[in-house]
């Protein structure tokens, strides 16, 4: 796909960019400086002069570059792209972008972690935020997504406790983008709401292999509202056309030393050159009629709607197409805000919904420092804006005029107001006849059936891997009661995932534990309306909720390793990496020296990675092509054997020419010759399937031995 040259809001940034080519150095008053190495001094050797207005005007700015990070998903990624529909679905809504086929509309996109500072690496075991701002014709709509489908907690009133608890602990800011500590488990045992959104960490979703590879969710239930006002209710999706692909754990953990930047890399990398990510939106829409069909409240947001219940309908595309030119500017700059919505579309009653309407505006009052932040070129919307708001830190826009009130006439009664028939908006009347109360619905209480139905939803390898995080974290905690408890919470979701995960804490699951077991609820009066309720199996799988559901053979974007050294076989190399460009895979050299490395064909090549400056876990397969000098030289590589151990212990393809096997030989690879994705001395087209498996699973529990 071509950049779209008519991107509104690209031609909206381009105000405000900067290009220093062929330009003179300047203050930030246009004064043309000719010397910024040397401060003003009497005399060459000091002391320097207070009249330096330069160098004060320098080093003023450098203290101040700094802003506030973000209190959560603090550590981001974006892009900018379109998004395009499929089918207008005015049956259901009058918004713009989903009714009119013929528009582009322009967005930005801001992947993220949850719990990490700006600077935490990319592969913590975390929920990913997934933020899209729609610059529509209406205004902006910004979905402000997660990479899962339901949250910790029902309600907003809990969220600094739930981020108190998984932030760092207090007193020693220990440890950095880490669940696996006292402090979560403590609060999160005495939650036991968290139980499905927490399950869902603990799967691999939560350790992706690509950020262009994960779901999206709106999470909530919103409302969908069409032109005659009638609403439905809709939970967005979206759907990664490269399907969704995580890593191990144990490559989570070395790519944090390998590749602190691994994710931000990937998106830059692929957008960078021209593999445009791409995810489908989905709806889920239910009536209002069918609000209470469910064996779940769809205003709790710990709960999805299953997609045997109701399907999901791909409408629109996003591809995302273009990279931010300046990190701070854009990445860091833009104000998401799920209360940024425009006509046909509206919120529900959901009460996590409803505190984050007021939190989102709030928190950039002290992160971008005013209530002008929407004059920011990329939080700007591409229609234009007015109203009688004025004035504040750092305003922008210059009103003209002397009137900023409503009604006027001195102003001609301007800004008019906009008839709902002109796209006015207008909230949906929905009928509110209750009690003011400060309570919980028992419609809320079941915390136990929906995990299950995820954990039985897993392939086995998926499982193992759920049971494996359980007891990392689990055993990263110091204090017995409280992985007692957790014990005693996974057992009312699957009794077997309980016991492995007790054998591997050497613990026993208490048959009891203290009551009340849900402390996040106020104290009713006999302390029992929000107790949870026992598992209810209404469903036994969901194969959505798998990773194996969005199914692609595509290779595009993933990176081989091809291990060589001086002396490699030209031919088979050269038609290796052609059959695998054509597919769009990256193909790396890596060998024993930077530099070049001299092939059987006596050209040289260019080494991407010196083998000492690179890991296995940074690529998705390695090829190592024959040739004796080239095989004799690598087998005296410690770090080549490594690379080929740790691949093989990560379940990833690995193709080896008939000359090269014994290099192969020498490593645990002789115990892995029959395996599906190790192709020996066989066609490109083998080792492709091969890599389109992302992992052979199969292999895992052999594979585990290799002390790699
Ligand atoms: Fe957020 N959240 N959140 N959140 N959230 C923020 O806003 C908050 C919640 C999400 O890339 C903050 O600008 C409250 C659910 C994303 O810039 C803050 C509650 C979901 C991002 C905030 C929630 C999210 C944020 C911090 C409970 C998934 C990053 C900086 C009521 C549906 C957006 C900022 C970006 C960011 C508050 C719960 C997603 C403090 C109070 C549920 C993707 O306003």
């Amino acid at each position: 796909m071509k950049k779209d040259k008519d991107n509104a809001k690209d031609k909206d940034l381009k105000k405000n960019l900067s290009e220093a080519e062929g330009q003179t150095m300047t203050t930030n008053q246009g004064l043309k400086v000719n010397d910024t190495n040397n401060s003003l001094k009497a005399g060459e050797r000091g002391a320097t002069l207070l009249e330096d207005f330069i160098l004060r005007e320098k080093i003023t700015h450098f203290d101040h570059e700094r802003i506030p990070e973000r209190i959560v998903h603090a550590r981001g990624s974006a892009a900018h792209g379109i998004f395009e529909l499929y089918e207008s679905q005015e049956k259901y809504t009058k918004a713009g972008i989903f009714t009119d086929t013929s528009r582009k509309t322009p967005v930005f996109a801001r992947f993220s972690t949850v719990a990490g500072s700006k600077g935490s690496a990319d592969l913590a075991r975390d929920v990913r935020g997934f933020a899209v701002k729609f610059y529509t014709e209406e205004g902006v709509f910004d979905l402000v997504g997660n990479n899962m489908p339901i949250f910790f907690i029902q309600d907003a009133m809990k969220f600094p406790d739930l981020i108190h608890a998984v932030k760092p602990e207090p007193h020693r800011e220990i440890p950095q983008a880490a669940s696996a500590h006292d402090t979560f488990y403590d609060f999160i045992s005495r939650t036991p709401e968290t139980m499905h959104n927490h399950i869902w960490v603990m799967s691999d979703r939560a350790i992706p292999r690509s950020l262009r590879m994960m779901e999206g969710f709106g999470i909530h239930t919103f409302r969908l509202i069409n032109k005659e006002g009638k609403s439905h209710f809709v939970k967005f999706h979206w759907k990664p056309l490269l399907g969704v692909k995580s890593v191990t754990w144990d490559e989570a953990v070395k790519l944090h030393g390998a590749d602190s930047d691994f994710h931000r890399r990937d998106l830059w990398d692929a957008i960078d050159s021209g593999q445009f990510p791409e995810w489908e939106l989905g709806l889920q829409i239910v009536p209002e009629e069918d609000e209470h069909k469910f064996e779940f409240d769809l205003l709790d947001p710990t709960k999805l709607i299953p997609e045997e219940l109701v399907p999901v309908q791909r409408i629109g595309k996003m591809t995302l197409n273009r990279n931010p030119d300046n990190f701070f500017a854009e990445t860091e700059q833009v104000a998401f805000h799920s209360g940024h919505i425009v006509p046909g579309i509206d919120f529900s009653n959901d009460p996590l919904l409803q505190g984050r309407l007021f939190s989102y505006t709030d928190t950039q009052l002290s992160r971008l420092g005013s209530p002008n932040f929407h004059e920011i070129p990329i939080n700007r919307p591409i229609n234009p804006v007015h109203n009688n708001q004025r004035d504040g830190h750092m305003r922008m826009t210059i009103n003209k005029g002397n009137t900023a009130y409503f009604p006027n006439s001195m102003g001609g009664g301007c800004p008019h107001l906009a008839k709902m028939a002109d796209g006015g908006f207008t909230s949906y009347e929905e009928r509110i006849d209750a009690n003011k109360v400060r309570a919980r619905s028992e419609s809320f209480n079941d915390h136990f059936s929906q995990p299950g139905i995820f954990y039985r939803s897993l392939e086995d390898w998926g499982k193992n891997h759920v049971a494996d995080a359980y007891s990392f974290e689990l055993g990263k905690c110091t204090q017995d009661h409280i992985k007692e408890r957790m014990l005693w919470l996974i057992e009312k979701i699957d009794k077997d995932l309980a016991k492995k995960v007790a054998d591997n804490l050497g613990l026993k699951i208490p048959s009891k534990i203290e009551k009340p077991v849900n402390q996040a609820i106020g104290a009713d009066d006999d302390g029992t309306k929000n107790e949870p309720k026992e598992r209810k199996d209404y469903l036994d799988k969901s194969e959505a909720l798998s990773q194996t559901h969005i199914k692609t053979d595509s290779i595009a974007t993933r990176k081989i390793a091809f291990l060589v050294s001086d002396g490699f076989n030209a031919e088979k190399a050269t038609a290796m990496k052609e059959e695998l460009e054509k597919k769009n895979a990256i193909v790396n050299l890596v060998a024993p020296h930077g530099g070049t490395v001299q092939a059987s064909d006596d050209k040289k090549h260019k080494v991407d990675a010196a083998i000492m400056t690179t890991e296995s876990v940074a690529f998705d397969a390695i090829y190592i092509p024959g040739g004796a000098k080239s095989v004799k030289a690598l087998k005296k590589e410690a770090k080549a054997k490594k690379f080929i151990n740790e691949a093989l212990k990560h379940c990833k393809a690995i193709a080896v020419d008939t000359e090269a096997e014994e290099l192969f030989d020498e490593t645990y690879g002789k115990d892995f010759k029959d395996d599906e994705a190790v192709c020996i001395n066989k066609k490109p087209a083998d080792f492709i399937k091969a890599i389109a498996m992302h992992r052979n699973w199969k292999r895992e529990d052999q594979a585990k031995m290799i002390p790699a």
